[in-house]
């Protein structure tokens, strides 16, 4: 629906990398509202909460270790489908397999440094939104609304 929302975050590679903007202004062009938004540097604990799925798998340590070397941009944005539509916008896990055109695919090539996360279902989204804002996202009427939807 018109109201999904997902939570999206450039990791600190993408952060380091200075493709902060690019991220972000391909969402605004997409279509989607920005409803939260901040920079902050995770700790390992916070982490593998988000990564709770994770745990066990052989690349897991190294995972915490990356996302906790610096800052990342978490991210709310809400809009038609947003949830699928902002995997596809982020390309494949791999970003060999990442299609050109998608963000994965045009600018990163190893699995472990894929710059950004996107929620992978509406329930985990939620969770993770909450995990991330826990003191909520921000709510406005956006002026482009009428034109980008029916
Ligand atoms: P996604 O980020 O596309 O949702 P995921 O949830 O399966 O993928 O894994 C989370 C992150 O863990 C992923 O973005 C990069 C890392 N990762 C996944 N599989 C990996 C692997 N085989 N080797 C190294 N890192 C991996
Ligand atoms: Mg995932």
């Amino acid at each position: 629906s018109v109201t999904e929302r997902t939570y999206i975050m450039i990791k600190p590679d993408g952060v380091q990398r200075g493709l902060v903007g690019k991220i972000i202004a391909r969402f605004e062009e997409r279509g989607f509202k920005l409803i939260a938004l901040k920079l902050t540097q995770a700790t390992p604990e916070h982490l593998e909460k988000h990564y709770a799925d994770l745990k066990g798998k052989p690349f897991f340590p190294g995972l915490i270790k990356y996302m906790a070397s610096g800052p990342v941009v978490a991210m709310v944005w809400q809009g038609l489908d947003a949830v699928k539509t902002g995997r596809v916008m982020l390309g494949a896990t791999n970003p060999l397999q990442s299609p050109v055109g998608s963000i994965r695919g045009d600018f990163c090539l190893a699995v472990g440094r894929n710059i950004c996360h996107g929620s992978d279902a509406v329930e985990s989204a939620e969770k993770e939104i909450k995990l991330w804002f826990p003191e909520g996202v921000v709510q406005y009427t956006s002026a482009l609304e009428s034109w980008v939807f029916e």
